[in-house]
């Protein structure tokens, strides 16, 4: 029986590519996403290039009901999941607290900190009746140091940091592993979506510096995944090159 992954937030930038990675390395997948066109298209890609089954599931992270339903839904075997990323996510806007957006802010807190608690809280009773299974959760540098104008996205990775170093201690009697990895800044349609489609904007995030590539956080999910049981990489920071941290970035 091939070991089972369900990635959030699959259908772009590194949920994707971990999604490739993980159906290239033998595991089968459940993959989630809003859009649901590119969850199939990428089924399909898994089916094709790999031989791989998997689950599409349709639903919004910050709908504590269609999160239920959704992981409800899956049958059989499908229950069983071995391995929990965390991945969906994003920033909205940049800019000084006193001019903050409401709305992005609730955004961003409903997504990167309810949602990946919706899903844990759904998937990680069934990981401890079985004393079995790993969660990675994507946090990022911006969950250890601060940035200018980042103030809530970052303040929802910190939430993340802290969530995971906790969870890690709740779930220690059950034999299940917990994994933070924290990328810095990669080019996905983060920065598209963090600067609400203006695509010039988004390019200036990464102009005269080469970035992290979804490939890259796939690589390490991979990695992380597959250490012996005795093993756990708790958390692991990932930056580019030309990246020491959240703020000196050598351009
Ligand atoms: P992308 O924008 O390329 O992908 C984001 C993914 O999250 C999409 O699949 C999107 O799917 C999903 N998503 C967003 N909101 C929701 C929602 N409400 N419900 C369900 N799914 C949702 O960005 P990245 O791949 O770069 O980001 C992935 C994670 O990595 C995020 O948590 C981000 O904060 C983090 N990160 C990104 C870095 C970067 O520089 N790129 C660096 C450090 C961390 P859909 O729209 O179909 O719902
Ligand atoms: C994303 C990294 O520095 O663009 O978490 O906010 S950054």
């Amino acid at each position: 029986m091939k070991k089972i992954a369900l990635v959030t937030g699959a259908t772009a930038g590194f949920g994707e590519a971990i999604a490739i990675k993980l159906a290239e390395s033998g595991y089968n997948l459940i993959i989630t996403g809003r859009r649901d066109e590119r969850l199939q298209d990428l089924k399909e890609k898994l089916a094709k290039d790999f031989g791989t089954e998997s689950v599409t599931l349709c639903f919004d992270v910050r709908d504590k009901e269609a999160v239920d339903m959704a992981i409800d839904s899956l049958k059989g075997d499908w229950k069983n999941i071995d391995l929990l990323v965390n991945n969906a996510g994003l920033a909205v806007g940049l800019g000084p607290i006193q001019e903050g957006v409401v709305d992005d802010w609730e955004r961003m807190i409903d997504t990167n900190v309810k949602g990946l608690l919706y899903v844990t809280r759904k998937i990680s009773p069934t990981m401890v009746e079985r004393k079995k299974g790993h969660i990675i959760n994507i946090g990022s540098t911006a969950g250890k140091d601060v940035y200018l104008n980042g103030n809530v996205y970052c303040g929802t990775k910190h939430a993340v940091n802290a969530i995971s170093q906790a969870m890690r201690i709740d779930m220690l009697p059950y034999n299940i592993k917990v994994t933070q990895i924290r990328p810095g800044l990669a080019e996905t349609e983060f920065s598209v979506v963090r600067f609400k489609g203006d695509k010039d904007k988004a390019d200036a995030t990464y102009k005269n510096i080469e970035p992290l590539y979804a490939k890259d956080i796939a690589d390490a999910v991979l990695f992380v995944a597959t250490r012996p049981d005795s093993v756990n990489i708790n958390d692991l920071e990932i930056t580019c090159t030309a990246q020491a941290n959240s703020y000196y970035v050598h351009k």
